[in-house]
C-alpha cells in the first residue's frame, strides 16, 4: 500500500459496514451506489472531486467513476462487486494511474473488483435475480440543487431500461448507520478536529487590525495543510465587523478594522471526515465591554447546551430548551424584554430575531451530516454545538461552535486545542 497523506481506515471497517447494511435488507435486494461526478467549471476545467459519502462509508474508495453493487442473499449474506475506472496510457500521462484492482481490494475488502466497462452486463445479471433495487439517491432534508448527481443520472437510465423494478430508498438505512460513528471513524474525526483547533490557535497571535480576511484564510489553510488536511471541510467563513451577522459569509474579501470582531467558522477535512468549528475574536486582541458581554452570553448558552446533550434526549426538546436559555441571555443583554419572553414561556420564538439557526447538527463524512428525522441523542454520535447571537444594529455577531462526541455520562469536546474563554483568547492573541 502506498504511503498516504492520511492514515486510511482498515478495510475490516468497510466490510463490517457492508455486513451491517446487508443485515438490514431483505433477501433479493440489490444495492447500487455510484461515486460523485467530477463537476465541470468552464472550458476544460473541473472542480476538485468530492466523493459520495455513502460510497466512501461502505468502501473507502476515494476515486471518480466507482460503483458498488451488493446483492443480498439469505440471512444477510451478500455478494459485493466494485467497478473501477480502468487506467490507460492517456490517464497515466495526464492524471496519474488510478487504483489497481489489488489496491481497491486492499482498501475496501471487496474481493470482486472489475472495470466499469462491465457495468451494464453486471447490472443486467444482478437485476435478473433481484426482487428490490436500493439505489442511492441523496435525500438530505436540506438538499437543494438543480444539478443531477451521477447516482440520479444512472438511475434515470436504469429506470428507462427496467421500468418495472421495485425501487426503494437507501437513505433511511444509511443515515441511521452513519449517525453512530465506529471507532475507526472516530479516530479520523478526532484528527480532523485536532487539526481544526490547533491550526486556528497557531494563527491567533498573528491577527492584527488591517489584516485582510483572505490573509487569515491563507494562514489557516497553510496550518491545516501542513497538518495533513487535504482541504477546508467547507468554504471557510472569516467575517469581520458587520459581516459577523451574515451566517454564511464566504467572500472573505474585507480588511478587518480596529474594534471589529472576527467570526471564524472553519474546519479541516481529514481522511474524508469533517471538522467544524466557530470562534469569535477581537481584531485588536481585546474584547470591548459590550463584545465581552455578548460573548459571555453565547458561552453560557453553549455550556448549557453541552450539559443537556445526553443519551436519550430528543433533539427537538434539546433545541427548545436551548432557545429558552438563550431568551434569558437576550433579556440580560437588553435585547428582549421580560414580557416578550414571558408571553411565549414554553418556546420563545422571539429569540429568532437574534439567534435564527439551530444549535446542533450531526457531523461526519459530511459537514451537515446525514440524520434521521427527529433524532434522539445516543452514545457514539458526533454533533456540533453552536449557539450564536447576531445584532446587526451593533455590527456585532458572535458564534461559538465545538464538535462533541456523546458518551454515556455527557459529551466530550473534540476540539480542546482552540480557546473558548475570553481570557484564553486574549492571552493567545498577545502571543503568550
Ligand atoms: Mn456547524
Amino acid at each position: 500500500m502506498k504511503t498516504l497523506r492520511y492514515t486510511p481506515i482498515p478495510s475490516c471497517f468497510y466490510e463490517s459496514a457492508r455486513n451491517a447494511l446487508a443485515g438490514r435488507l431483505p433477501e433479493g435486494a440489490l444495492v447500487v451506489l455510484h461515486a460523485n461526478d467530477v463537476y465541470p467549471t468552464n472550458a476544460d476545467g473541473t472542480m476538485q472531486h468530492h466523493q459520495n459519502a455513502d460510497l466512501h462509508y461502505l468502501t473507502g474508495i476515494d476515486q471518480e467513476e466507482t460503483t458498488l453493487m451488493m446483492l443480498i442473499g439469505k440471512n444477510g449474506q451478500h455478494t459485493d462487486t466494485l467497478l473501477l475506472r480502468e487506467t490507460n496510457e492517456r490517464i497515466v500521462i495526464w492524471e496519474g494511474a488510478r487504483l489497481t484492482k489489488e489496491e481497491a481490494r486492499e482498501i475496501s475488502g471487496v474481493r470482486d473488483v472489475r472495470w466499469t466497462q462491465e457495468y451494464q452486463t453486471l447490472l443486467a445479471q444482478a437485476i435478473a435475480s433481484a426482487k428490490y433495487v436500493y439505489w442511492e439517491r441523496d435525500a438530505h432534508p436540506r438538499r437543494y440543487t438543480d444539478v443531477q448527481t451521477r447516482n440520479e443520472r444512472m438511475f434515470a437510465a436504469f429506470h428507462a431500461n427496467y421500468p418495472n423494478a421495485e425501487v426503494r430508498s437507501l437513505y433511511p438505512l444509511l443515515s441511521r448507520m452513519r449517525l453512530v460513528k465506529g471507532e475507526p471513524e472516530l479516530a479520523q474525526m478526532r484528527e480532523a478536529c485536532r487539526i481544526t483547533g490547533e491550526g486556528f490557535a497557531a494563527i491567533l497571535p498573528l491577527i492584527k487590525p488591517g489584516m485582510g480576511e483572505w490573509e487569515m484564510e491563507a494562514l489557516l489553510g497553510s496550518e491545516y495543510t501542513r497538518r495533513r488536511s487535504r482541504k477546508f471541510s467547507f468554504l471557510p467563513i472569516i467575517a469581520s465587523g458587520a459581516d459577523t451577522c451574515v451566517l454564511h459569509y464566504i467572500s472573505n474579501h474585507k480588511v478587518c478594522k480596529n474594534g471589529d470582531l472576527i467570526l471564524f467558522d472553519v474546519g479541516a477535512e481529514y481522511g474524508g471526515y469533517a471538522g467544524d468549528m466557530s470562534r469569535t475574536v477581537p481584531a485588536n486582541g481585546k474584547f470591548s465591554p459590550r463584545q465581552k458581554a455578548v460573548y459571555e452570553a453565547v458561552l453560557a448558552v453553549h455550556r448549557y447546551a453541552a450539559s443537556i446533550m445526553l443519551p436519550g434526549v430528543r433533539k427537538t426538546d434539546y433545541e427548545r430548551r436551548v432557545r429558552a436559555r438563550m431568551a434569558q441571555e437576550l433579556v440580560n443583554l437588553g435585547l428582549l424584554s421580560v414580557q416578550q419572553v414571558q408571553r411565549e414561556a414554553n418556546d420563545p420564538s422571539c429569540v429568532r430575531k437574534y439567534y435564527m439557526h439551530s444549535v446542533s447538527h450531526s457531523l461526519g463524512l459530511d459537514v451537515h451530516d446525514v440524520c434521521p428525522k427527529d433524532p434522539v441523542f445516543a452514545v457514539g454520535q458526533v454533533w456540533t454545538i453552536e449557539p450564536g447571537i447576531y445584532i446587526p444594529e451593533e455590527n456585532l455577531g458572535v458564534r461559538i461552535e465545538t464538535d462533541v462526541l456523546i458518551h454515556p455520562d455527557g459529551v466530550e469536546d473534540l476540539i480542546p486545542g482552540a480557546p473558548l474563554e475570553v481570557s484564553d483568547i486574549e492571552r493567545l492573541m498577545r502571543g503568550e
